[in-house]
C-alpha cells in the first residue's frame, strides 16, 4: 500500500510540471468516466451535484487500497508475483495517461518516474521485512521460487541468507514513506493547478473591440421581481456543465483551430488570427438537455466571438456534408447540423463571455455558443477541431450514450418566485420567471392558478428570439391558504409547451413547471 501510495503520489506532484492528465489518477478518473455508463454517470451527477468528482476520487483511492493491500498480502508469499501484478497495474495507469487526447509522450515521464520510486520502496520494505526468507525454508517449488525471487531482487550473491532487519528498522521506513506520500500529495494539492501555469504564467488573453457590439440589454427586459435571476448571468454564477475531471489548460499561443474532413481545404487559424478578425458580440441563452423541469441548468451571456459561418466559408465544405464534428482538446465532441453552422443566426467561436476572456471552466480560450441547439450538440468548450462529416458517417460523445444527434432546444418555462411551499402576503404577491425557445423566441407566456383557466402573463421585453424571455403576472386577490401555480410558454413560431412529463434522455424533459405556496 505504502509503494502504491508512493507511485500515485510522486506521479501525481511530478505532473503538475506537465498537465492534469500527466497525472495517473486524473488519467485513471478521465478514463472511469468515459466508461461508465451512461446511467450511473447520470444518477451521480443527479444525486452528488458537484460532489460527483471528489466522490469519484474517493471511491478511486478506496479502490487502490484494496487492490495494493490485496498484492502486498500475495507478496508475502510469491513476491515475483506479486511485484509483476504492481507493475502491470502501474502499466495500464501509464496506458491510461496515454490514451487521454490531451497527452503526449513527455506526459508518460511523472508515471516513469513514479513507477521506479514505487518499485524502489516496494523491494526496499520488502528486504527490511525479510520478504522471500521465510518462504525458502520450505521445500521444492516454494524453495525454488523463493531462490528465484531473491535472484530476481539481485539480491543472491550478496547477502545469500538474507535476514529480516529489525522491527524498527522497518516501522522506520514504513513511516519516512508514508510521510513521503502525504507530502507528495499535499505539495501536489498545495500546486493546485498544472502546468506552466503554476509558474511563468503566459500572457492573459486581452480582448480586441467588438467590430459589431451587442446593443445594452434594456431595462424593460427584467420583470424586477425579486427572486428572478438577471437577465445577464454573471459569469460566477453560469451553470457548468462538462465530462472534464480537471479542467483542460490551453493557453492562447498553443491554441488553434483546424478545419478539416469533407472541406475543399483544411483551414487552419490561431489566436492572433483570430483577435485580428472583426469579432462580433450576442447576447446567447444557453440550455443543457439535462435540465429538469424548473430547474436551472441555463444562462444567458453576453459573447464575443467571430461567426462559425465565416471561418466554415474559408474551408468550403463539400456539397454532401451535413454535420461538423467539433472536438475539444479533452476529446469531446459535439454533432451540430452543418446548415445550422452556414444559415444567418448567432453561431460563434467565442472568446469573450460579458466582456472578459471566457473563464477556464467555460473553454478558455475559445468554445462553440450556437443559438437553438443544447450545449451537449453545439458548444464544445476548448475547442480546437471543426471536422466538416455526415450525420450517417460519424457520431458525438453523447451520441454514443443514447442522446438525440441534433439536440434543437425545446420550448420551456420556469417559475422562480413564489419559491416552492413559500408563504406570500395576500395583496401584492406576484408570480414570476423566466421562458426559452431560443432561435424561436418566446410569444406568450400563460398562467394557469390552481386548476382555473390559462391566464396570459406580462411579458418583459424581447432581446432577441435567442435569449430567455421574463414574464410575471399579478396574483393579488387569492383566498389565504394552499395554493397551486403551472406556467407554460408559447412560441413565435406558435408552438405550445407540452404538458406531457417526459425525461431528459434522449433530447429534453418536458412538462409544466408547477409550484405550490401558501397565500397569508
Ligand atoms: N469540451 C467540452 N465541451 C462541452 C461539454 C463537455 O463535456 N466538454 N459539455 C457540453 C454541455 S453538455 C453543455 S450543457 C455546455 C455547458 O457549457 P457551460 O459549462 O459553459 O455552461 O457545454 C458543452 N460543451
Ligand atoms: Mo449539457
Amino acid at each position: 500500500m505504502l509503494a502504491a501510495a508512493v507511485l500515485l503520489g510522486v506521479a501525481d506532484v511530478i505532473a503538475r510540471a506537465f498537465r492534469p492528465a500527466a497525472s495517473p489518477l486524473v488519467a485513471l478518473g478521465s478514463t472511469v468516466i468515459e466508461f461508465a455508463p451512461p446511467a450511473l454517470q447520470e444518477t451521480a451527477i443527479a444525486v452528488l451535484g458537484p460532489w460527483n468528482k471528489p466522490v469519484l476520487f474517493l471511491v478511486m483511492g478506496l479502490g487502490g487500497v484494496v487492490m495494493a493491500a490485496g498484492i502486498g498480502a500475495l507478496g508475502r508469499r510469491l513476491p515475483r508475483v506479486a511485484s509483476t501484478i504492481f507493475l502491470a497495474v502501474a502499466a495500464l495507469l501509464s496506458a491510461a495517461v496515454v490514451r487521454r487526447p490531451e497527452t503526449a509522450a513527455a506526459d508518460l515521464i511523472p508515471s516513469a518516474l513514479a513507477i521506479v520510486a514505487g518499485l524502489a520502496v516496494l523491494f526496499g520494505l520488502w528486504r527490511l521485512a525479510g520478504v522471500g526468507v521465510a518462504a525458502g525454508s520450505g521445500q521444492g517449488p516454494a524453495r525454488r521460487r523463493a531462490e528465484s525471487d531473491a535472484q530476481w531482487e539481485g539480491a543472491a550473491e550478496r547477502d545469500p541468507v538474507r535476514r529480516p532487519a529489525s522491527r524498527r528498522a522497518f516501522l522506520a521506513a514504513a513511516s519516512g514513506t508514508a510521510a513521503l506520500a502525504v507530502a507528495c500529495f499535499a505539495v501536489g494539492r498545495s500546486i493546485g493547478a498544472f502546468g506552466r501555469q503554476a509558474g511563468e504564467r503566459l500572457v492573459e488573453l486581452v480582448l480586441p473591440r467588438p467590430a459589431r457590439g451587442a446593443s445594452p440589454v434594456p431595462a424593460a427586459a427584467s420583470v424586477d421581481v425579486a427572486g428572478v435571476p438577471p437577465f445577464i448571468t454573471p459569469n460566477d454564477d453560469f451553470y457548468r456543465i462538462d465530462t472534464a475531471l480537471v479542467v483542460p489548460e490551453l493557453e492562447p499561443g498553443e491554441w488553434t483551430l483546424r478545419i478539416t474532413g469533407m472541406v475543399e481545404e483544411e483551414v487552419s487559424i490561431d489566436m492572433s488570427e483570430l483577435l485580428g478578425l472583426p469579432l462580433e458580440e450576442h447576447h446567447v441563452t444557453l440550455t443543457c438537455v439535462s435540465n429538469p423541469v424548473g430547474g436551472d441548468l441555463l444562462g444567458t451571456a453576453t459573447w464575443l466571438g467571430y461567426p462559425v459561418r465565416e471561418l466554415l466559408a474559408r474551408a468550403r465544405p463539400l456539397p454532401h456534408a451535413d454535420m461538423v464534428l467539433s472536438r475539444s482538446v479533452d476529446g469531446f465532441t459535439a454533432s451540430t447540423p452543418l446548415e445550422v453552422l452556414t444559415d444567418a443566426r448567432a453561431s460563434l467561436l467565442a472568446v469573450g463571455m460579458n466582456g472578459e476572456p471566457l473563464p477556464r471552466q467555460h473553454g478558455y480560450p475559445a468554445r462553440l455558443v450556437v443559438p437553438g441547439l443544447y450545449g451537449y450538440v453545439s458548444a464544445t468548450k476548448w475547442v480546437v477541431e471543426l471536422h466538416v462529416t455526415r450525420f450517417d458517417q460519424d457520431t458525438a460523445y453523447w451520441t454514443d450514450r443514447g442522446w438525440d444527434e441534433r439536440g434543437p432546444v425545446l420550448v420551456a418555462s420556469r417559475i422562480d418566485v413564489p419559491r416552492p411551499l413559500a408563504t406570500v402576503p395576500r395583496d401584492g404577491a406576484v408570480v414570476a420567471g423566466t421562458a426559452w425557445a431560443q432561435h424561436d423566441g418566446i410569444a406568450a407566456v400563460e398562467v394557469m392558478v390552481d386548476d382555473g383557466d390559462w391566464q396570459e402573463a406580462q411579458l418583459a421585453a424581447e432581446v432577441t428570439a435567442d435569449t430567455w424571455r421574463q414574464w410575471r403576472l399579478s396574483l393579488d386577490g387569492l383566498e389565504p391558504g394552499r395554493h397551486a401555480v403551472t406556467v407554460r410558454a408559447v412560441t413565435a413560431s406558435g408552438t405550445v409547451q407540452t404538458g406531457a412529463r417526459r425525461d431528459p434522455i434522449p433530447n429534453a424533459a418536458t412538462g409544466h413547471h408547477r409550484i405550490e405556496f401558501q397565500v397569508e
